[in-house]
């Protein structure tokens, strides 16, 4: 089974990053739709506990983070490229990865949190509080998230003075006239922004080279989007095997050796460790197997930038 699926939302902005890569290469994948706060209980049989949103299968392969996602879709899919290397000045796979986590991480967390806090009396609390326990509160506060309004709003304003400074250097896209990582990494807390609401989405005025680009990104689209149940995705899992594991750059002998058991767990927020028994690891990613009652054997990949493993 080489189908992609896609267990993601609609409103998720790092989802919307995975469906516009499958839209740049013309995929057709199948989306399941999971569930926007914990539990997800059609969702973790699959990965361990990992309980973010996307998360990428093929078959009983299961692939955590949308960079790690953008390299496998790279492997079996090359063509359009998302990691063009000629005749950019990307600094090749390294250049994109570094400023794709510039993105999610400095332009991102400030554009969430203020378009969060502009909608939070519309929010249901059981969201609120889930987005705070990720992030180690015990629960949200909404008056606490109204006043942290103009903070985030500075905040915002200086990442994407970045991007739009980044952007007005005469290319179409960040790293030169075809687009790479590294704008699908960029777009989606602007798409985030514009997607809930006009209030939120003004902020975008002043920044006309961002604006364009935003046009550009949006029209790749999602592909050929088709919809799975949950339960079909399950038996997928459990019918097939795992792929052997590729991967992927140069071994990193600092890993733990395959067959070591070990947790993967992500390093800044939703920090749900995911155990299992190392397959391969390079400095790239790791691979790791695991036996789950309801699905069987899986192998579940991580990158190693942003995930802490450690032996069991
Ligand atoms: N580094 C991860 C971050 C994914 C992420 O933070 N996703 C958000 C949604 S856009 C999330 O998981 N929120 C909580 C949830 O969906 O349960 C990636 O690139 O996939």
């Amino acid at each position: 089974m080489t189908q992609i699926i896609l267990h993601h939302y609609d409103n998720s902005p790092f989802a919307e990053k995975a469906r516009l890569m499958m839209g740049f290469k013309g995929l057709t994948w199948q989306s399941v739709i999971q569930p926007v706060w914990a539990p997800k209980p059609q969702l973790t049989p699959l990965t361990g506990g990992y309980r973010r949103t996307p998360v990428m299968q093929i078959g009983a392969d299961i692939y955590i983070d949308t960079n790690l996602i953008a390299e496998e879709l790279e492997r079996r899919h090359p063509s359009p490229t998302l990691f063009p290397e000629n005749g950019t000045a990307s600094g090749g796979w390294g250049g994109l990865v570094a400023y794709a986590l510039w993105a999610e991480r400095m332009l991102f967390w400030p554009a969430v949190r203020y378009a969060m806090a502009w909608n939070a009396e519309k929010m249901p609390q059981e969201l609120i509080d889930d987005r705070a326990r990720m992030n180690g509160a015990p629960r949200g506060d909404v008056a606490k998230m109204k006043a942290a309004i103009p903070l985030f709003k500075e905040q915002l304003h200086n990442a994407l003075a970045v991007l739009d400074d980044a952007l007005g250097q005469g290319s179409l896209y960040l790293f030169g006239d075809e687009p790479s990582l590294a704008d699908f990494a960029a777009y989606h807390p602007i798409w985030f922004l514009e997607n809930n609401g006009r209030k939120v989405g003004g902020v975008m005025a002043e920044y006309l080279n961002a604006q364009a680009w935003t046009g550009r990104v949006r029209e790749f689209r999602h592909g050929t989007r088709e919809d799975m149940m949950a339960e079909q995705a399950l038996a997928i899992a459990r019918e097939a095997s795992p792929i052997a594991a590729d991967p992927m750059g140069e071994p990193d002998e600092n890993a733990p050796a395959p067959g070591t058991r070990v947790t993967v767990t992500p390093d800044d927020f939703g920090r749900d460790p995911v155990e299992g028994e190392v397959m391969a690891a390079s400095r790239r990613r790791i691979s790791i197997r695991r036996e789950d009652p309801e699905v069987g054997e899986v192998a579940v990949h991580f990158p190693r930038i942003g995930y802490v493993v450690r032996p069991v």
